[in-house]
């Protein structure tokens, strides 16, 4: 490593690189792996019984994260590939659990890399939205918008997102929130409702 001029608060790193297999959807020379299996979405989806039965039956994987975490600081920015399996609880599509950022002002890039599904996104003060993922799809998480992935086909459902590092996630408040709209497999399609 060499000197140069830092500010206080902002660690000196060498710059590096990382690996993502596109049709794996996965980084492959990863450094942190957060994994949520059904069991950990237990409160957020509309048909608790249904989660039951699928945790009984094994449990499976919802999603995954590959990160190489940098210092969770001012000008860094935090970067992952967050890989979500499709499947249904009961009507409802797999979906991340959502959060919003600790620190509120900060937003989040999208690019959809592979499979489709949703961006929804919803503020402290009732403002919802939603917007389409697909390989190729961009989605602009702006600052004070809580953000939950959908994944409403028939493949993983994977993004490359980055963030300001020192944002930080707040899980709790959509734990007790909700999310405002649900995304539901009606008639064979996906609806919002
Ligand atoms: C993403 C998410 C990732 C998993 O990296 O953390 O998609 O979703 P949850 O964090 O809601 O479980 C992100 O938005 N980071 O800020
Ligand atoms: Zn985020």
């Amino acid at each position: 490593m060499s000197s140069t001029t830092t500010t206080a608060g902002t660690s000196f790193i060498d710059p590096f690189s990382a690996t993502i297999d596109l049709a794996e959807g996965v980084m492959t020379d990863f450094t942190r792996r957060t994994e949520r299996k059904a069991s950990s979405m237990r409160g957020h989806y509309a048909d608790a019984s249904a989660l039951e039965r699928l945790v009984a039956s094994g449990d499976p994987l919802h999603y995954e994260v590959f990160e190489k975490p940098v210092p969770e600081e001012y000008g860094h920015l935090m970067y992952c590939i967050s890989k979500l399996y499709p499947g249904l609880v009961g009507e409802e599509y797999f979906m991340t659990k959502g959060h919003y950022h600790s620190i509120l002002q900060t937003g989040e890039i999208y690019l959809c890399l592979r499979g489709s599904g949703f961006m929804l996104m919803k503020t402290k003060d009732g403002c919802f939205a939603a917007e389409k993922m697909e390989r190729g799809r961009m989605v602009y998480v702006p600052p004070y918008w809580a953000h939950r992935s959908v994944n409403t086909g028939t493949e993983s459902l994977v993004s490359f997102c980055a963030y300001n590092a020192e944002a930080g996630h707040n899980y709790g408040d959509i734990e007790t929130e909700g999310f405002v709209k649900r995304v539901l497999k009606a008639g064979g399609v996906p609806v919002i409702r």
